[in-house]
This record gives structure tokens, C-alpha cells and sequence, in this order.
């Protein structure tokens, strides 16, 4: 049968003023902690090298620079990928990117342990807002930092550990938008890897939001797409207080039935390790889910119309 030892990386809060080396750090131990424990793959959040960023405002662009990545492997991301080739572990890292033309995504990479980036993502569905917004207690400006990313929901096959896995991913505020998992779900993904930073208060609470509600409607989105497209997904979160501002943590692993099978239960650096029978892709898309007998995309225009 098709096996896989998945292990999701929660990290802790990083602050502000912490540079690189401090993320990449943690990153590496938990790495090794990922190897003794058998995993072939480990999924780190969004943005993973440096603290959420977007909360804070900077007039020009020029000067949020630091945040950004504009090469993969750097001299800072080096040790990542000599851990994956030490432990023969592949990994996804999600990232601030800045392109050669000077485009910045929000994006995430999945690297074979050989240190080849297999699948690139760059977001698509950014929340919050473009400037200053004073009625906010904390700004989101990742529609500031970040251009809507243009690769579309990609999924391509790759080899993760002994496996070949049909491997996609989304970035945090996709995992609400149900068009995207259906994308995945339309090419066969196996496997999704997502990784967040979600507040523990809605910043934008206009009254209507209830906090009890939050870590329930991330569990839900993520539980509904694996079972809807017959896959599994790791949903991992940078979690704690970044400079007095508390992200939730509750990574999770889901299996295609829409079932929890680990989850964090700290809000600091925590693995959490489950072994993946892809074989179980397989209920969901022969029977209740299986989109050439059953779906009926003449009905759905709307979906796509503007
Ligand atoms: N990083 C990210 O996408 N966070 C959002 C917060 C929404 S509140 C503006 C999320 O959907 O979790």
C-alpha cells in the first residue's frame, strides 16, 4: 500500500526584532525531531522565517525589503535545505518572495530532500487591506505586501519519501474559499499542505464574530475540503503571541474522511506526526465523490462568472 509518515511543524511565535537565524534555527531541530520520529515530510506555516509581518504598516515598499526572500536557497535558508539532505527529509516553507522583476507573493515551496524546489505556490486569496486602515486596532496588509499570485492551484506528482504523491497547496485564507480545494480536488491531490497565521481575535470585529468561533471555522474549512476532494491535508500554524498579538495555533493532520488525526496542543514549536495511507483517497473519489459520474459543472456557471 501507498504509505506516508507526514509531520506537521507548528512553530512558536518569532518577534519582530528576531532575525532569520532564529526561525531557521528551530526549524532545523524540529526537522531532526521529524527524522527520529520517522517522518518523510514536514510542513512548516506561511511565512515562516520571520514574524507576520503585515500587522505592521510601512509607507514605502523599499523599506519592508528585509522581509522578503529573493533567493531559494539563501546564505539564511541554507541550513534548511542541508537538513533535508542530512535526514533525507523533503519539506514545504512558507515565505515572503521578491522576484527579480520586484513582484512580491506570499508563497510556499515544497523541496525534495535532494534540495530541488518540486512545486511552487503563491497565494491567491489575500486578506485584509491595502492602506492604513485607523478604525483597526492591528492592520492585515497583505493586499499592501503582496500581489494576488498568479500560478493558479497547481498540483503535480513528486516523490515524497518511497512515494509518489499527487502534492498541492493553499496559504492560509484559501483554506476558507471551498474553489480552491475543488481546483486540487479536480487535479487528484493526495496531499495538501497549508500552512497559517491566524489571529485569535478578528482585528475587523464589527460584533459579529464570536472568538469561540475561530479555531472551529479554520478546523471546519480544513475538514470539509479533505473530505469533499478525498484527500489529506496538513494545516499547520505559527502560533502564540508575536508582540502582544496571539496567533491560535490547533495545527492539524486531516485524512479524506474529514477526520483529525493529530493535532497540536501547544502554542510553541510542536511536531505532530501521522502515517498517511493514501489509499484511502481512493473511497471518496470511486463513490460519493467520484466527479466524472457525479458532478454536474453545467449547473456551476456562476462560479467562474466575474
Ligand atoms: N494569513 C491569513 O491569511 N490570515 C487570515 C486572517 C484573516 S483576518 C484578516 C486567515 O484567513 O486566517
Amino acid at each position: 500500500s501507498r504509505r506516508l509518515v507526514l509531520a506537521a511543524a507548528q512553530l512558536g511565535p518569532i518577534q519582530k526584532a528576531e532575525g532569520r537565524e532564529v526561525a531557521v534555527g528551530r526549524m532545523v531541530r524540529l526537522m531532526e525531531t521529524a527524522h527520529r520520529r520517522g517522518a518523510e515530510v514536514v510542513v512548516f506555516p506561511e511565512l515562516a522565517l520571520t514574524t507576520f509581518f503585515p500587522r505592521w504598516y510601512e509607507e514605502d515598499l523599499a523599506n519592508a525589503d528585509h522581509w522578503y526572500e529573493t533567493a531559494l536557497p539563501s546564505n539564511a535558508t541554507a541550513p534548511l535545505f542541508a537538513a533535508a539532505r542530512t535526514y533525507g527529509i523533503g519539506f514545504h516553507l512558507g515565505y515572503a518572495e521578491k522576484t527579480p522583476e520586484g513582484r512580491r507573493f506570499n508563497t510556499a515551496v515544497y523541496v525534495h530532500p535532494s534540495g530541488e524546489v518540486v512545486l511552487k505556490y503563491r497565494k491567491v486569496h489575500l486578506p485584509g487591506h491595502k492602506e492604513y486602515d485607523p478604525q483597526r486596532r492591528v492592520q492585515h496588509l497583505e493586499k499592501r505586501y503582496f500581489e494576488v499570485g498568479d500560478l493558479g492551484f497547481p498540483v503535480v506528482r513528486a516523490p515524497v519519501g518511497e512515494t509518489q504523491v499527487n502534492i498541492g497547496m493553499m496559504i492560509c485564507n484559501d483554506r476558507r474559499w471551498p474553489e480552491a480545494w475543488r481546483v486540487l480536488g479536480l487535479q487528484q491531490v493526495e496531499l495538501v499542505m497549508l500552512g497559517y497565521n491566524t489571529p485569535s481575535l478578528n482585528m475587523e470585529n464589527r460584533g459579529f464574530e464570536a472568538h469561540h468561533l475561530r479555531v472551529f471555522h479554520s478546523h471546519l474549512s480544513i475538514q470539509a475540503g479533505c473530505y469533499q476532494n478525498a484527500c489529506f491535508a496538513a494545516g499547520v500554524a505559527k502560533a502564540g503571541d508575536e508582540d502582544g498579538h496571539e496567533l491560535f495555533g490547533h495545527s492539524i493532520i486531516v485524512n479524506p474522511q474529514g477526520e483529525i488525526m493529530a493535532q497540536a496542543t501547544s502554542w510553541g514549536d510542536e511536531l505532530i506526526v501521522a502515517e498517511c495511507d493514501l489509499g484511502m483517497c481512493e473511497l471518496g473519489r470511486k463513490t460519493i465523490f467520484d466527479f466524472a459520474r457525479h458532478r454536474r459543472p453545467e449547473a456551476y456557471g456562476r462560479i467562474t462568472a466575474q
